[in-house]
């Protein structure tokens, strides 16, 4: 049963970045517009060769609680998610949500992401609290999550367990705050910033929960380059935010012994 009462949080818009996905689109819409018929949905197509922008213009013209942002060439999902989230602060909505497109983020699991949105700034569909689990990832692709949020763990010395989650839910408040106007991260990187950001501007942040399912349909966009921009940029904060607590302990010690 869902506890959601959208009225306490006002409106809510998930945005659904997509390139060239024919085959999940409108499968992933209707979910979400079935399973939480209070909220609005933004596609945000990259021109997709394929057709999914035109596929998304169908369900828009069908439904008025869906609307579709084309944009021009494939710019990351950094780009499209900052894109959208203009368009949702635009448009005056309270809250705003990241989802991908081809299934892996249940729309049916949204109520439990929202609920926990009432004690929070921004909350996480996690894959690695207790609770939380992957359907159909091999052992290497669960090494390298686990692996690579270890690393962002450590390196950023921030407590949350999966910080590369793309299902979440942001009050507008949290993103007026954290000034995306500055985000730079193109790539997949886009959510370690964005929870990093979120964490230093002193706001809340809550891990709930998610069972994540492998894609079924359609290709991964994962590239070695989306992959190298996380290494590079997480390594770069991590040695900023460690330079920045050395001079913090050496400014404390030098004030102590004044
Ligand atoms: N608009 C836009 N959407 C993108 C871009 N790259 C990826 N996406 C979308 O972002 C979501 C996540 O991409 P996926 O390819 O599923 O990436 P992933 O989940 O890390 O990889 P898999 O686990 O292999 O599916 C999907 O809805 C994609 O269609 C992009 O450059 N522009
Ligand atoms: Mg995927």
């Amino acid at each position: 049963m869902s506890t959601h009462d959208a009225g306490a949080l006002g409106r809510v818009l998930m945005v659904v970045p997509t390139y060239n996905e024919c085959d999940n689109v409108e499968w992933i819409v209707r979910r979400v517009r079935v399973a939480n018929p209070d909220v609005d949905v933004l596609v945000v197509d990259d021109g997709s060769p394929d057709g999914t922008g035109e596929l998304a213009d169908a369900l828009a013209a069908a439904d008025p609680h869906v609307t579709v942002l084309h944009r021009t060439e494939k710019a990351g999902l950094g780009a499209a998610y900052l894109h959208g989230f203009r368009v949702a602060l635009d448009r005056g909505y309270d809250v705003v949500g990241e989802m991908d497109a081809d299934g892996s983020h249940q729309p049916e699991q949204l109520p439990a992401l929202l609920d926990a949105l009432r004690d929070a700034d921004l909350v996480i569909g996690s894959r690695w609290v207790p609770g939380g689990r992957v359907v159909n990832w091999p052992l290497s692709r669960k090494l390298l999550s686990v692996g690579g949020n270890l690393y962002a763990r450590l390196l950023l010395g921030i407590p949350l367990r999966d910080v590369t989650a793309g299902y979440r839910v942001f009050r507008r408040t949290t993103l007026e705050s954290i000034d995306l106007a500055s985000v730079e991260s193109a790539g997949y990187i886009f959510q370690t910033d964005l929870a990093f950001r979120t964490l230093r501007a002193g706001l809340r942040v809550v891990e709930v929960p998610i069972e994540f399912v492998e894609r079924v349909r359609g290709e991964s966009k994962m590239t070695r380059d989306v992959a190298t921009e996380s290494l590079r940029r997480i390594t770069a904060w991590g040695l900023r935010e460690r330079g920045r607590q050395v001079r913090d302990v050496f400014s404390r010690a030098r004030r102590g012994r004044r």
